[in-house]
């Protein structure tokens, strides 16, 4: 049998359950990993991250008899936290590629979010809970956000009311949580929910600890809008990783050295923004295209060390492609982004190869299954996957004179021409493509994108506000959520942003870099203007 201080933990091996193994050990729990159906029935507590898709998960559980120990250990009511497709797992079917059968518990169907009713799919950020009684691991938390990412959910009904520990309203009222004896299961990611998460997680771990209570102002009611820090990241001249910032994507500063601009260490950095409050962290490697991220060993650290301490989402970029090394050795993106997954990231995003896939998309009219992607999408789901845009605006004097989605400007170009459309560039700004960010957005999301992060080079370091014609366009031209990005110069663009546009994000670097404008501060005005985040 296990000791106390142990959980064991049922890793199938279908993805990223790195972020579940960091915060058992942040709480100062030792993992014992399932090798066999003995290792479920012998376990003291038993923590199911269901990763992946619901018809290969099924798959491999019933054919190492898994399901079968499964089921025992819960009909025996023996301590269980099944997270995600963990819940999923205990009703009768999943529409996942299926109808798939589940371990049967409870009684239900888990089907798709429907995006005609105005909600996106997936269903990704903070959102809140109706919490029921007797919940137990959820008790004081009913005013705060947990953090949901999931395309897949069940639905209240008389037959299944007995298990409900809470709900959550996405369009729908959906099941966020069932509790019965010791026997509980989470749609959201506790492992992911900042210190409410953690606290979820304790209770269930180390139910005899006690717990301090805290108070808090604000009430969840809602999907929040989420405030993202990014850091980008390169090696300096002296070859040491640091966090820079571009002005218009150019990171050199303008004296005689011309040395890259130095901001701080991405470790640090990104553990304080945590502390600070961001919903979410992104890494760009913004010479991925360059160098070779699986040479890049400290970008991997960074993730590693960042990953054990920081309980938001971690998103990383650049350099997602197939490689072939100076060896001769080929590496496949779906390589180069299984790494970093392992290495604490829970989204990968991809830039040039995304504007790469969509042109050939666009020019032949066929989904090959073979772009990074595709392919990382179709292992890790799409909500795993972001598509980075870097377009640049291009000055029209009528709509008419290109065969790209254009927009009225609000402000005139420099010749007084009032229309634009946005050229996606690749490899960091330096190369304009034949393809604009309103047919890439909506080429991807075909492609299995499960997000957008829509930069502007324009605006990018600029301090004057976010793009806001280009986030209309594209927030309003795809059903999957957009992230806001590049030009935040003070907290009242953050709610301009979500004020004018369906952006469900809004990213900064700058402002946060050079402490100018706290991430607690932009939450606190967004607060105040009635916009729901999570504090
Ligand atoms: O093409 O798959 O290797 O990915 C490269 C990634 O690196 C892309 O996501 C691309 O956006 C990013 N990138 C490449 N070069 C630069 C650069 O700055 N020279 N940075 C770069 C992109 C833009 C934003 C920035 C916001 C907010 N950075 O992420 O953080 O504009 O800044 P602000 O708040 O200071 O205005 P691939």
């Amino acid at each position: 049998g296990a000791s106390d201080s142990t959980v064991t933990l049922l890793d199938y091996g279908a993805g990223n359950v790195q972020s579940i193994r960091n915060a058992i050990r942040y709480l100062g729990l030792d993992i014992k990993d399932v090798q066999t159906p003995e290792d479920i029935l012998n376990a003291k507590r038993l923590i199911f991250p269901g990763v992946g898709a619901f018809a290969s998960m099924m798959d491999v559980l019933n054919k190492n008899g898994m399901a079968e120990a499964l089921r025992a250990y819960i009909e025996n009511d023996r301590p269980f936290l099944g997270i995600c497709l963990g819940l999923h797992l205990l009703f009768e079917s999943s529409e996942e590629n299926g109808p798939v059968k589940g371990l049967g518990l409870i009684p239900g169907v888990v089907g798709r979010f429907d995006s005609s009713n105005g909600c996106r799919v997936p269903h990704i950020g903070w959102n809140a809970l109706q919490i029921k009684n007797d919940s137990v691991i959820l008790d004081e938390i009913a005013n705060r956000h947990v953090y949901f990412v999931h395309s897949y959910r069940a639905v209240p009904s008389e037959e299944n009311e007995e298990w409900i520990s809470s709900t959550c309203n996405y369009g729908i009222d959906f099941i966020s949580s069932i509790r019965r004896g010791n026997v509980h299961a989470v749609q959201f990611h506790p492992e992911k929910s900042g210190d409410v998460g953690l606290s979820i997680l304790r209770k269930f771990l180390l139910p005899n600890s006690s717990i301090t209570k805290k108070s808090f102002e604000g009430k969840a009611t809602k999907l929040a809008k989420r405030v993202i820090a990014c850091l980008d990241v390169r090696t300096n001249d002296n070859g040491d990783l640091v966090v820079t910032k571009g002005d218009q994507y150019d990171v050199r500063e303008q004296t005689k050295e011309n040395e890259v601009r130095n901001l701080g260490k991405p470790v640090e950095l990104a553990g304080q923004y945590y502390l600070d409050g961001a919903d979410e962290v992104s890494f760009l490697n913004i010479t991925g295209f360059r160098d070779f991220p699986l040479g890049d060993l400290p970008m991997l650290q960074i993730l590693r060390y960042t990953s054990e301490n920081v309980f938001v989402p971690l998103t990383v970029g650049g350099g997602i492609r197939d490689f072939t090394d100076a060896n001769g050795r080929y590496y496949s993106s779906l390589e180069v982004a299984s790494e970093y997954f392992r290495s604490g990231a829970d989204k990968i995003s991809i830039g040039s190869d995304a504007v790469y896939a969509a042109e050939e998309y666009l020019k032949t009219g066929v989904k090959t299954g073979k772009s990074s992607l595709e392919q990382i999408s179709r292992v890790y789901g799409n909500q795993a996957v972001v598509v980075s845009i870097d377009p640049r605006r291009q000055y029209l004097t009528s709509p008419y004179e290109v065969g790209f989605k254009s927009v009225k400007v609000t402000n005139l170009g420099p010749n007084g021409e009032e229309y634009a459309w946005y050229q996606c560039t690749v490899n960091g700004g330096r190369e304009g493509r034949p393809i604009g960010a309103y047919e890439l957005a909506k080429a991807v999301e075909e492609l299995g994108a499960g997000e957008i992060l829509l930069n502007c080079i324009d605006c990018d370091g600029q301090g004057k506000g976010f793009d806001i014609d280009l986030i209309k366009l594209i927030s309003d031209a795809v059903s999957i959520p957009v992230i806001a990005s590049s030009g935040a110069g003070k907290a009242e663009h953050f709610s301009e942003v979500f004020s004018q546009t369906n952006a469900s994000a809004a990213l900064a670097a700058g402002i946060f870099h050079r402490k100018e404008v706290p991430i607690q501060s932009v939450k606190d005005h967004l607060l105040k203007k009635g916009i729901e985040v999570r504090m």
